[in-house]
Parts: structure tokens; C-alpha cells; sequence
């Protein structure tokens, strides 16, 4: 079996930067040039803690807000036998949000530090690469009105925004601003050429662990 693993790759931001687009056609490109990947999200939806966790985003049931956090990390928690096995596979992981959404979302709410949010998170396998669709609020709101989720407010957003900013202070994660106001191509070609690269320079690394 090879021992070139697969990487971790991240893509964050907030509401209608664009991640989703991004992350559909990036691992689209790599497997048309040969390369192994797979899409995958948080929250993932489908376990039973997801459907918890997608309950109260779409408001029908609510969680007090230390349980929640907890849950969206549990959910990160139990796929990480899964993903841990496919990136060893050689499969890259191309995945839409991650603990720094965790981080970000809860710590928007009063009362929350950005400390406490990260600890359920600590050990998590770490991303080799975590892109920041960068888009100013004005031009998101031009993509299109906010749904009727938990969170899709423009002030919240602002918050949120102000969250990962900090989170971008921390220079153990590989950290890239991109500039998502650009047309989707544009991005894409970005996005592509830092994954192609990072994909190369982690192969033969062993896997790291999220803020440890
Ligand atoms: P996110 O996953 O960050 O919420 P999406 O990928 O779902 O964002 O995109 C939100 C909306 O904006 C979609 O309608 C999508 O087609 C559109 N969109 C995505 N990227 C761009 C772009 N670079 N320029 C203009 N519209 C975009
Ligand atoms: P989407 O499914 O549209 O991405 O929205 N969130 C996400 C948290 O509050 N904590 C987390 O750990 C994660 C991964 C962001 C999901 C919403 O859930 C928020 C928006």
C-alpha cells in the first residue's frame, strides 16, 4: 500500500462566500486530474447527532448553548475514524467548514469565550490547509436574502466575522485569505493551485493535531 497519505483542506468564511460552490468544483478538478478526494461538511446532518444539530438550526427544537457547541464538536469527533482512514488511503478530504466555524459561531454569542469554545476541538486532526473565503457583507447580501435558519443575520454574521478574524491570529494553522468577491473561476484557479501544492508538501507528513 502507498504511504502517501491524502490531505486535510478546509475551506471557511461566512455566510454565501462561496464555500460550498468551491468545494464542489475543487474536488471535481482533483479528481479530474487524477487525484483522489471526496467532499465532506459540517455540520454532517446525517448521523443522529447531526439531526439534533439540524433541528436547531432550522428552529424546531432548542438547545442551550454550551450543549450545542458540544454537539456540532461530537459530530466532528465521530467522523474522525472515518476521515482519519480515508486520508491515510491517500484520500484528500476537501471539507466544507470545520472547529473554526465551531469556534467562531458560538463565540459570537455573549458570554463566550473564544478559550472555551476551542477546547472539545483540541486534538482534532488538523487541517494542512484552511482557506478564508473573504467576502464583504455588503457583496454577500447580493448573492442573494438571508434563509430562515438559526444564525443568517446580518449582525450575527458581522460577529461571526469579527471571530475568525481572531482565529486567523494563530499562525499554528496554515492560514490563506482568498478574496471571494472575484467570479467563481477566478477563485477556483486560487483555490486549486494552494491545494495542488499542499497536497505535495503533506503526503509524507504524519497527520497533526488541531491546537496542541
Ligand atoms: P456558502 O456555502 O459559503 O454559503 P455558496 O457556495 O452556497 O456559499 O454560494 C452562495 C450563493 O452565491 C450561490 O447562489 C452561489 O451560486 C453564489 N456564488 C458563489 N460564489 C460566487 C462568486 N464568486 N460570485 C458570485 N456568486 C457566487
Ligand atoms: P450550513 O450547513 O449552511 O453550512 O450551516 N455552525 C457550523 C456552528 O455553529 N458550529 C459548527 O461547529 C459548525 C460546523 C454555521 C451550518 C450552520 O451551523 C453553524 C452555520
Amino acid at each position: 500500500m502507498s504511504c502517501r497519505r491524502g490531505a486535510l483542506i478546509v475551506l471557511e468564511g461566512v455566510d454565501k462566500a462561496g464555500k460550498t460552490t468551491q468545494c464542489k468544483k475543487l474536488v471535481r478538478a482533483l479528481q479530474q486530474s487524477g487525484r483522489p478526494a471526496e467532499m465532506m461538511r459540517f455540520p454532517d446532518r446525517t448521523t443522529q447527532i447531526g439531526q439534533l444539530i439540524s433541528s436547531y438550526l432550522e428552529k424546531k427544537n432548542n438547545l442551550e448553548d454550551h450543549t450545542v457547541h458540544l454537539l456540532f464538536s461530537a459530530n466532528r469527533w465521530e467522523l474522525v475514524p472515518l476521515m482519519k482512514k480515508k486520508l491515510e488511503q491517500g484520500i484528500t478530504l476537501v471539507v466544507d467548514r470545520y472547529a473554526f466555524s465551531g469556534v467562531a459561531f458560538t463565540s459570537a454569542k455573549p458570554d463566550f469565550s473564544l478559550e472555551w469554545c476551542k477546547h472539545p476541538d483540541v486534538g482534532l486532526p488538523k487541517p494542512d490547509l484552511v482557506m478564508f473565503l473573504q467576502l464583504n457583507p455588503s457583496v454577500a447580501a447580493e448573492r442573494g436574502e438571508f434563509g430562515t435558519e438559526r444564525y443568517e443575520t446580518s449582525t450575527f454574521q458581522r460577529t461571526v466575522q469579527q471571530r475568525f478574524e481572531q482565529l486567523m491570529k494563530d499562525p499554528s494553522v496554515n492560514w490563506k485569505v482568498i478574496d471571494a468577491a472575484r467570479s467563481i473561476d477566478i477563485v477556483h484557479s486560487d483555490i486549486k493551485v494552494l491545494c495542488e501544492n499542499t497536497i505535495n508538501m503533506s503526503e509524507n507528513l504524519p497527520i497533526g493535531e488541531l491546537w496542541k
